[in-house]
């Protein structure tokens, strides 16, 4: 399974770090909508959904989580433990989010605005709906 992510140079000086992130160079969409998830507990899983439409980077800005992802066909589990790691998620891909560290600060840049209506939410409906654009193709 084909999985995008992308390394950022940070700015670095005596001063500190900064990471400047801009549109088709940094990830391949326009940026409609910008969201974070922290404070999750290690125990917690987020996510259990795809998305018809939305396209994504997600940052770790700051700590650590897992993401684990599933085309419908295979999956993976991505790792996400620095600052300059984003992790591109297409549309038609089932995500968790897990083993978030206590500091986790989860970055997510979106090319949508929010719209329940493009969640698919339940795992076996998602399976169907692979199938349905598959066999469509
Ligand atoms: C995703 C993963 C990575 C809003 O009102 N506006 C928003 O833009 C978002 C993202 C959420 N919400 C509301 C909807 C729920 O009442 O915030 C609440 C928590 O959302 P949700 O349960 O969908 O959160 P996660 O962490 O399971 O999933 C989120 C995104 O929703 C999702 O698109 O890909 O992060």
């Amino acid at each position: 399974m084909e999985i995008r992510t992308f390394d950022y140079e940070p700015h670095g000086d005596n001063r500190g770090q900064l990471v400047a992130l801009e549109e088709q160079k940094d990830f391949p969409f326009a940026v409609k909508r910008v969201y974070y998830i922290y404070d999750t507990l290690s125990d917690v899983v987020r996510g259990h959904h795809a998305h018809k439409c939305l396209k994504q980077v997600l940052i770790c800005v700051h700590g650590s989580c897992m993401i684990h992802l599933d085309n419908g066909h295979e999956t993976c589990e991505v790792a996400l433990d620095k600052p300059t790691k984003g992790l591109y998620i297409e549309n038609d891909m089932w995500r968790e989010m897990y083993d978030f560290s206590p500091d986790a600060v989860l970055l997510v840049l979106a090319s949508e605005l929010y719209d329940e209506t493009d969640y698919i939410r339940d795992y076996d409906e998602f399976l169907k709906f692979i199938k349905a654009k598959e066999s469509e193709a």
